[in-house]
């Protein structure tokens, strides 16, 4: 079986790519994508992410902040402001979590048209195990007055987005910041977070997509009024132009990829694998509950078979998947789509949006069998 979209032959191996100079992304994407690394996707072998193979997505600078000096403050609509140190918040009952954190972005490289900005293809993803106290018993110690809306959290990193110098904040509202699983996390992979993932403390918001976890907290604020700040306004928008506002960003929406199969070409990554009986892996995920199903296409998303799915530990874990596939030589285009609880499948289209949020277009995955 021959893929018309994948070209005739495996490119790259032994005779250079076929890239030529000067198509391509702008300094300042490469820069950004230096700092916001992306997990190697060889990492989705990993029920859990190792904590250095997660993805990274820092706005401005990671801030150099020391615990001991470091308070986080309640206050705005609240019964009684607090300043907790990091160990007052380490001395009550934490919780584990193991979550599948995205960011919003993931896929936006990807578009045709490419919005410019962070750009990511795929590899925005990574799981671990989360611990924390749960921002509700915070809340509840405060005491939230009547008339609280909307629940501000500011990092303490600082920069300049949009021509507006800010701090790195997101809210929620107060439904959304009472639920039960939003954490306060100190720890990731049962280690003290690492200063690029929030330390000393950060929000963990499960099911939603990265950006509504702040890092770096210092300042959580009860406001009567719903919150404007440039990265709620602004930006993680679902919208089609400049200037239109579209639909806040909120879950992650149902996703998969795989487990790369054989070995990669060093340039295009293109897999080369042997002929013969190959066990197809993969991970899926979703903001709005269990996978239900998760099938797999060999011929570039003609034909789709199902994929079994393994038991999925966690409701915000991502879910392993695998299929046999007797494979002989040819060149092929692996796809795989997902389905969730709320019935959302992954399109095979790409959904273009103008800041390139929530991309989850199913991942095509060029293999050579030889
Ligand atoms: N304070 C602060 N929090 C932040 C960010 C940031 O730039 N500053 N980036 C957000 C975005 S967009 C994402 S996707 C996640 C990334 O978390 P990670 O770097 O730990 O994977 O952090 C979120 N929290
Ligand atoms: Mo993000």
């Amino acid at each position: 079986m021959e893929n018309q979209a994948s070209g005739g032959r495996f490119r790259a191996v032994g005779d250079g790519s076929g890239l030529a100079p000067g198509e391509g992304f702008y300094q300042e994407e490469v820069q950004l994508a230096l700092r916001n690394r992306g997990m190697p996707l060889e990492g989705m072998r990993y029920p859990v992410t190792p904590t250095g193979m997660h993805y990274l997505l820092v706005h401005f600078d990671v801030p150099d902040i020391r615990a001991t000096d470091w308070r986080l403050k309640v206050s705005g609509l609240v019964d009684n402001p607090l300043s907790l140190s990091l160990e007052d918040i380490k001395s009550r009952a934490a919780r584990t979590l193991t979550v599948t954190l995205e960011c919003a972005g993931n896929g936006r490289a990807l578009l045709k048209p490419r919005p410019v900005s962070q750009p990511w293809l795929v590899e925005a993803i990574g799981t671990a195990q989360w611990t924390g106290l749960p921002l509700r018993r915070v809340l509840a110690d405060a005491g939230l007055k009547k008339g609280a809306v909307d629940v501000v959290f500011t990092g303490l990193d600082r920069g300049v987005q949009g021509g507006e110098v800010q701090y790195y904040q997101r809210s929620l509202t107060v439904a959304e910041a009472t639920a039960e699983d939003v954490l306060l996390v100190y720890e990731m992979n049962g280690e003290p977070l690492q200063p690029q993932h929030g330390y000393p403390l950060r929000l963990l918001v499960p099911g939603w997509y990265g950006m509504a976890s702040v890092k770096w907290l210092g300042r959580i604020e009860v406001l009567g009024e719903p919150f404007q700040g440039y990265q709620m306004a602004h930006t993680y928008r679902y919208s089609q132009t400049a200037d239109d506002p579209g639909e806040p960003v909120t879950r992650i929406r149902v996703r998969s990829l795989l487990v790369p199969p054989g070995i990669p070409d060093f340039l295009t990554r293109t897999r080369l694998v042997e002929a013969g009986l190959v066990v197809l892996r993969g991970r899926a995920w979703s903001g709005d509950g269990l996978i239900q199903r998760v099938e797999v296409s060999t011929d570039g998303g003609n034909v789709w078979q199902d994929a079994q799915l393994d038991r999925q530990n966690s409701p915000y874990g991502w879910c392993g998947w695998s299929l046999r596939w007797e494979a002989a030589p040819g060149q092929y285009q692996i796809l795989s789509r997902a389905t969730d609880a709320r019935g959302n499948t992954q399109p095979v289209d790409q959904p273009w949006t103008f800041q390139g949020m929530g991309n989850n277009m199913a991942q095509a995955v060029e293999v050579f069998v030889e």
